[in-house]
């Protein structure tokens, strides 16, 4: 499990950028880690990578998860339902971009998703 911020800071992810990496990461070995990655950005109690400004582009903090795969089973945990967020192509680089919409009033920013293109929620996520 990849958990995206410090659960136990008061707001997780808030003004941070952080590289999440599963197993794809140079110092695996790929041949003994093709495992299912849980790349965690929110619990059932807060999402992370939100800078709580309802009329912000959330760029500040969000999380770069660099090798999604599903043929890995690979996930990303998201607080909420998926009618809570939408894709964008990403504003900053390669990937597809998560954003927060619940409560905002402008979409804010949350994460960019690299490696399987990603098309819907309907696949690769849980929602908690
Ligand atoms: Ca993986
Ligand atoms: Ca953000």
């Amino acid at each position: 499990m990849l958990t995206g911020g410090n659960p136990d800071c008061p707001f997780p992810g808030m003004e941070e950028v952080d590289e999440l990496i599963g197993d794809q990461s140079p110092n695996f070995s790929p041949l003994i880690n093709q495992g299912a990655d849980r790349f965690v950005l929110g619990n059932s109690n807060q999402v992370f990578y939100n800078d709580r400004q309802a009329n912000s582009d959330g760029i500040a903090d969000y999380a770069l998860i660099r090798d999604f795969s599903f043929a890995q089973n690979d996930v990303i945990q998201l607080k909420g339902r998926a009618a809570d967020y939408w894709f964008d192509p990403t504003p900053i680089a390669l990937g597809r971009a998560i954003f927060l919409t619940a409560g905002q009033i402008q979409p804010g920013l949350i994460a960019i998703v690299q490696g399987d293109n990603i098309t819907g929620f309907e696949r690769g996520f849980v929602f908690v």
